[in-house]
């Protein structure tokens, strides 16, 4: 199975026009990925990959415009390589580039790593501790270069389920397929869940609420812990036994990709805001809404009950978070199994220096039936 876009290491490469980006990310994959000319401004939009980098592992790896196109469409598509950094967990830099970005990596604390480029031609062309030579052509520098993107990898032991219950445990899953299952398959969540209790040597037991009953009558003893679907969890939640744990997948999520602290804070809005509350609701997938999906029907309608039919809720897709979150009264983000983890705190960052409480479906659903 390939490696999941959201677990993989997403490096992307920064320069100015004509600096060679898109020829460097063809030398690295070794594949003709990017468009390549001599016309300044070839790349106009940031483009991404997945590829098996060869000394490094699964990746993504992101082509992005010249920083230094000062035309009023360059000046758009370099906003377009900003908005990239809050998804880069490592940067490659072809110098000299504007010292305003390079404050911004800093700033942001990505990993970067800083090359010249076409080194078979440049008598400029610096190669010392700090600058890596690098000739997308004759392939000088390449080797180094990759050898230093894998020693920028932090590895990432952590785990979804570790909160929740010990190796070997038995755990309860319970993963309603209605309307707004996809057809024949698991979503994300659900399988990544699975497969990392079975690494753990957990044995994960599947059921749907309507037969979440009936499968606990079956168990000799009650499982360690129960994860439901947020949508399910009220009904989930009356049939538990006491003692159980009592977890969402969406919950499991924000500990794992976000600041679940925040997130709590941020559901605490719930019980303060005004009958005129303007609320966005983020999703990470751009999927074709499904009939009763979570953040277009269910989690809108659970919102109108408590809140009234006053409300303004607007739902976003993908990528189209905005810059200026002031108008909202409160984000409540969708588990984001879809970003890497730099992107989620990114955007936990942009409404926490807004000052717009934000949360998850998960916690504002629980919280909404008064379970957490
Ligand atoms: N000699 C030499 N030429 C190179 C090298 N890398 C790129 N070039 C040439 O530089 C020109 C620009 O290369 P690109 O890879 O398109 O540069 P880019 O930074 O992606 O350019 P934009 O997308 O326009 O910003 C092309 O003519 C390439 O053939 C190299 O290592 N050596
Ligand atoms: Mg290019």
């Amino acid at each position: 199975m390939t490696t999941p876009i959201s677990d993989r290491v997403h490096i992307a490469i920064f320069g100015n026009c004509n600096s060679g980006k898109s020829s460097l990310i063809n030398a690295l994959t070794g594949q003709h990925t990017a468009i390549v000319s001599d016309i300044a401004g070839t790349t106009t939009d940031p483009v991404q990959k997945s590829v098996e980098l060869p000394g490094v592992g699964a990746a993504v790896i992101i082509d992005t415009p010249g920083l230094d196109d000062n035309s009023q469409l360059g000046q758009l598509r370099s906003a377009q390589s900003y908005k990239i950094l809050s998804k880069t967990d490592i940067a490659i830099v072809i110098e000299p580039i504007e010292a305003s970005f390079t404050a911004r990596l800093h700033s942001l604390e990505i990993p970067t790593i800083h090359i010249t480029s076409k080194a078979d031609i440049g008598p400029n062309n610096i190669d010392s501790n700090n600058t890596i030579a690098v000739s997308a052509h004759t392939g000088e520098g390449l080797d180094r270069l990759r050898a230093e993107i894998a020693s920028s990898i932090k590895p990432d032991n952590r785990l979804l389920t570790d909160s929740i219950c010990q190796n070997g445990d038995t755990v309860l899953l319970v993963m309603p397929q209605d309307d707004s299952a996809p057809k024949g398959r698991l979503i994300k969540p659900q399988v990544e869940v699975i497969r990392e209790l079975l690494d753990r040597g957990c044995t994960a037991i599947c059921c749907q609420p309507q037969t979440m009953d009936s499968t606990l009558k079956n168990l000799s003893k009650p499982p360690k812990a129960i994860i439901t679907d947020s949508s399910a969890f009220a009904q989930v939640k009356a049939m538990s036994p006491s003692g159980v744990t009592l977890t969402s997948f969406s919950i499991l999520f924000a500990r794992y990709k976000g600041d679940i602290e925040l997130f709590r804070q941020g559901a605490k809005a719930l019980s303060s805001l005004s009958k005129s509350a303007n609320i966005l609701i983020a999703e990470a997938c751009s999927h074709t809404p499904q009939n009763e999906d979570i953040g277009r029907v269910k989690l809108p309608r659970l919102l109108r009950k408590h809140l009234g039919n006053k409300i303004t809720i607007t739902t976003l897709g993908g990528n189209d978070f905005p810059d200026d979150l002031t108008p909202y009264d409160l984000i409540i983000h969708c588990g984001a199994c879809m970003f890497n983890r730099r992107y989620v705190m990114s955007r936990i960052a942009a409404a926490k220096e807004q000052n717009v409480p934000i949360t998850n479906y998960g916690i504002a659903i629980a919280t909404l039936l008064n379970i957490e």
